[in-house]
Order: C-alpha cells, then structure tokens, then sequence
C-alpha cells in the first residue's frame, strides 16, 4: 500500500542478526512504495526499532523487534448495525485501512472535504442506536504525551461535515458515537473514553491545498495519522483558514487514552446508546505516532555505527 508506514511492537524475544539487518535495510526498500515525506518519516521509526534493539542487546532482557505495520485498523472483531443504521451502510471492512482522500458519488471523482465528506458504502459503515464496531489494530497504539500531538494516540475518521452559511462555517454537522479502548478486546476490559465522540469534529480533508471545498483541485494529500490542533475551532472560519487551521492534518476525532489510564491500547469499540436518534458512521481509525527526536536520531547514528563496527571487529 502507498500509505505504508511503520511502527514499533516491542516483544520478549531473542534479538537476531537478521531482525536487526531486516530494520536497517527496511526503510531503504521501502522507498520504492511511499511518499517522501512519509518515506522519511518511515525511515526514521524503523531506525527507531534500530535503537531499542541495541539497548535490548546490551541489557540482555526485552527487546525490540522490527516489523511492518500501517497505520490504520486492521481487524473487525465485532459489528452490529443498529435499529437506525444506515441501509446499505453495513459491511464493517470499510472501516480499515486509510481513510478516504476521494469519494466516488454519483460517479464523479470528487475530493473528500471537510464539507464534502465520504459517501460510499465501501468507504462507511452505519453504527445505529444499540449498535457497535470493534476494531483491531496489528500493533500497540502507545499513548503520547501532552507535547506530542497535543497528547492524542489514535484519530477515528466519519462522514462529519462543516456547514457552510454564507461562506463561512456555521457548525460542525456531527452524529457522535461513544468510543472505547481496550488492550485485549476482553470483557472487563473496556475503558469509556469520556468526552470524546466518533464521527465528531474534526470533518476529513483529503488534501491540503484545494482552492475551495468543492473546486476539488487538491493534489497534496493530506496526514491521515496526525492531529488537528484540539484548540482550532473552525466555526465562523472560511474554507483556507480551515485548511490553514488543520495545517496539513487530514482531521479526525482525536482520542487521548491516557484519559483511561492505559498506556496503550489495542482495541477500539464504537457504539451508540439504544434510542441514540442519530447515526454514527465510521471511515476509518488511525495510530498516532511520533516523530522521532534530535536526541533518538543521535541514538540511532550510534546505533548503525555499533553495529558496523561489530560486524567488522573494530
Ligand atoms: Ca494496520
Ligand atoms: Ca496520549
Ligand atoms: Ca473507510
């Protein structure tokens, strides 16, 4: 996939040369298949599993070992369509993978907009009051702190829209589902994610440099795995200061599980309350992962020396 990007799983098991060889050559192949500016980005995590397996080496204990993930969903566990689920709306798939940068309706290829938002039955599955959504994810989803995109883990994408009044927003058009995270996917293991809603502010934008919500003449897409600032409302706003308020952001229901008292997660429930009047779509659910710092790249480098001056006996 274009979107493939990587991540960390830090596991109890023997670290060995070929998983080592295999994170180091990884990003350097993977740059056949990703966008530069993910493509270094990529490049810069799979070094950072370089660096975690060194301190592994060196400790003797848990260490980490490389491997590929995206960042989206990538397992239905559980789906119910409510009492008021949208017909048609009901194949729980179309919540894994990347959200949706385009939407097919009525044939035409249009953007996704954060006024223009996915359509398509293959992009969206309906909730619906007394229903519920359970999705994987391949790796952990670690909990960011405050200062690291403003403290959110995980982005959940729906069909929410900005409304437009005179050209400028009058509202977020929104039908909030209630969302819960879990490491295991076990009964009792849920954690309510209290104040945060599916399917809510911020809408998608699929890219961040279209001339008008509905010119559909974007070409950069946008980032699907980083946050909008929580702090940006984008009521009483026009189309490029929304843009300019997202700042490259593709949007999303921003959820901190710390909130939950986990460190990390593996599991996210979406459900609505029997008798809820509304109906929560989903398009997709989204890891949020750091960027790697000064100090870990200066890591990293001594990392890739070590490990040329131990295959050399220097
Ligand atoms: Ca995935
Ligand atoms: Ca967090
Ligand atoms: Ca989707």
């Amino acid at each position: 996939m274009a979107s493939e990007r990587f991540a960390i799983s830090c596991t109890a098991v023997g670290l060995r040369d070929r998983s080592f060889a295999s994170c180091v050559t990884a990003p350097l192949r993977s740059r056949l298949v990703v966008g530069p500016y993910t493509k270094f980005k990529n490049a810069l995590r799979r070094w950072l599993v370089c660096g975690v397996s060194v301190v592994g080496l060196t400790g003797g204990a848990v260490v980490a070992k490389a491997e590929v993930f995206d960042s989206w969903a990538d397992e239905v566990i559980a789906y119910t369509q409510g009492s008021n689920g949208l017909g048609g709306y009901a194949d729980p798939a179309a919540a894994l993978g990347e959200p949706s940068h385009d939407t097919g309706f009525a044939g035409a290829p249009e953007q996704v907009t954060s006024f223009n938002p996915a359509w398509m039955p293959d992009q969206l599955v309906s909730i619906g009051a007394g229903g519920e959504l359970v999705v994987r994810f391949d790796q952990p989803v670690l909990d960011n702190p405050l200062g690291v995109h403003f403290g959110i883990d995980l982005l959940i994408f729906g069909n929410a829209l900005l409304v437009d009044q005179g050209g400028v927003v009058s509202e977020v058009h929104h039908e909030r589902g209630r969302v819960q995270v879990s490491q295991t996917g076990e009964p009792g293991s849920w954690r309510e994610v209290v104040g945060v809603f599916a399917d809510d502010a911020f809408p998608t934008e699929g890219y961040t440099d279209a001339s008008d919500a509905f010119a559909f003449d974007g070409t950069a897409g946008s980032d699907f795995t980083v946050p909008v600032d929580p702090a940006f409302d984008p009521v009483d706003k026009t189309y490029q200061q929304v843009l300019a308020g997202y700042n490259g952001s593709g949007g999303g229901t921003g959820v901190d599980i710390s909130v939950t008292g986990l460190g990390w997660i593996q599991y996210v429930r979406v459900y609505q309350d029997a008798g809820d009047a509304h109906s929560t779509e989903v398009d997709a659910f989204a890891d949020v992962v750091p960027e790697p710092s000064g100090a870990v790249l200066l890591g990293l480098g001594a990392c890739a020396l070590l490990r040329w001056r131990g295959r050399r006996g220097v």
